[in-house]
């Protein structure tokens, strides 16, 4: 999508600091991290957000989760971290690219904010 600050992000229009790349998924430095770890995973594919994506986009978002699996592995933060989603104005969505929060690498309270 042409207008999408996180397509530009992915076609390397806006720069960004990647973690991770392949066909169906990108990863990034969120530029005002909450935590030592703060890495947005996003599907390719231009879905706005959790409430409007489709049965059909299962598995992306499933495979999302795993790439964030994945790179806290690496980054060794598996004693405890968050993948979160923001749906919606009232929950802090404030891009419309559904994008998956990796929180880490600090204590975490509950519940959050
Ligand atoms: P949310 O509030 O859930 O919609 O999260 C959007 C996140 O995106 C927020 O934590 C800040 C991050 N963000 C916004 N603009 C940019 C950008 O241009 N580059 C990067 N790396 N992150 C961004």
């Amino acid at each position: 999508m042409t207008d999408c600050l996180f397509c530009k992000i992915i076609a390397g229009r806006i720069p960004s600091k990647k973690v991770y790349e392949d066909d169906r998924a990108f990863a990034f430095e969120d530029v005002n991290p909450q935590a030592p770890t703060h890495v947005l995973i996003i599907p390719k594919k231009h879905i706005v957000g959790l409430k409007e994506a489709e049965e059909a986009d299962a598995e992306l978002l499933g495979y999302c989760q795993i790439v964030a699996a994945k790179i806290a592995r690496e980054r060794g933060i598996e004693q405890g971290y968050r993948t979160v989603y923001n749906v919606g104005p009232s929950a802090g969505q404030s891009v419309f690219h559904l994008h998956l929060h990796l929180i880490g690498g600090r204590a975490l309270g509950w519940p959050p904010g």
